[in-house]
């Protein structure tokens, strides 16, 4: 059988590039120096396209792909597709989710520690030597205290469950009341005001962007630690700069940033912000389910077969 064209928008890990390879004639959009060239040269016969939850396939390119049948993301996040136009054209979506979302949900209970007990504080302090000097200030417990997931999804609900081990009380806001036994706040501001931490696990894209603004960072106040792992975008990064830089909040601990991987020298500077390198979903064994659904899909639509985890 013709190997199907596929372009990949992203670069990718070998265990997930080995067998697009093996199966696909894959080109490298993201490494190619002249991207117009690669374009002209194949863009005409491309039926597929692999990226990553972070990466971008806007409409302008995708006209350019008169035969494109297939977009299968590495993530579970799809905010880079234009879906609805995608549908318009019958172009099909693929994304990894429920394979990832332990790893994530561990990567917000892990920032809400990391924060509330200053644990790289403390470990930074001992490596520069410091505790021979004297003890390691007090932090704050998470017992007791009210988390705000925003966005009850399957990654928001397992974070719930976690923090309710530790002791915590969850609440919730999203577009509808769900039945669960946490408390629902239609208001984003007044669940702001309510909670303790902010956790945002809701997707990101056009509907969400900026949803975190500085009205609810200011709601949030300085008893308030904002936790963001789902997309930067969701964030109102200048407003959340300000707010860490006068201690109007008192600390954030974040997986993703407006425009990665640049994280503006000023968040970087701000000592209560605890800052990761998009990693939530970043082990071998979470990377390798992701990876095993993009060719799973791909070889499905091949065949003519049902997708395993279609967006659309
Ligand atoms: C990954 C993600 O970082 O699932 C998502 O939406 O953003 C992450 O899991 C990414 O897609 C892999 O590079």
């Amino acid at each position: 059988m013709e190997k199907m064209p596929v372009l990949v928008l992203a670069p990718l890990p070998d265990f997930l590039m080995e067998p697009l390879r093996a199966a696909h004639a894959c080109h490298d959009y993201f490494h190619a120096e002249d991207k117009a060239a690669l374009l002209a040269s194949v863009g005409a016969e491309i039926r597929g396209i692999v990226m990553t939850g972070g990466s971008v396939s806007p409409v302008a390119l995708l006209e350019q792909l008169p035969k494109l049948e297939i977009i299968s993301v590495f993530g579970v996040g799809y905010d880079g597709v234009p879906v609805d136009w995608c549908r318009t054209q019958g172009i099909r979506v693929t994304n990894t989710p429920d394979v990832l979302t332990e790893d994530v949900a561990d990567t917000a209970s892990a920032l809400v520690l990391m924060t509330s007990r200053q644990l790289i504080a403390a470990n930074r302090f001992l490596h520069a030597g410091s505790w021979t000097q004297g003890a390691f200030p007090l932090a704050h417990a998470v017992r007791g205290k009210l988390a705000g997931i925003v966005g009850l999804g399957r990654i928001g609900k397992a974070i719930a469950h976690r923090l309710e081990a530790h002791g915590m009380r969850i609440a919730y806001h999203g577009r509808t009341q769900q039945e669960v036994s946490w408390e629902f706040f239609d208001s984003l501001i007044e669940l702001a005001r309510a909670v303790d931490f902010l956790i945002v696990a809701c997707p990101g894209g056009a509907k969400t962007k900026h949803l975190i603004n500085a009205s609810v960072l200011e709601a949030l106040g300085a008893k308030g630690t904002l936790i963001n792992i789902a997309r930067g975008s969701v964030v109102d990064e200048a407003a959340l700069i300000a707010a860490l830089q006068r201690g109007s909040i008192r600390g954030a601990g974040l997986d993703v940033f407006e425009h990665e991987p640049q994280v503006p020298d000023a968040l970087m500077q701000c000592e209560n912000a605890v800052l990761l390198p998009h990693i939530g979903s970043g082990t071998y064994e979470t990377r390798r389910e992701m990876a095993r659904l993009v060719v799973e899909n791909l070889a499905a639509h091949s065949r003519g077969e049902l997708l395993l985890t279609p967006v659309c």
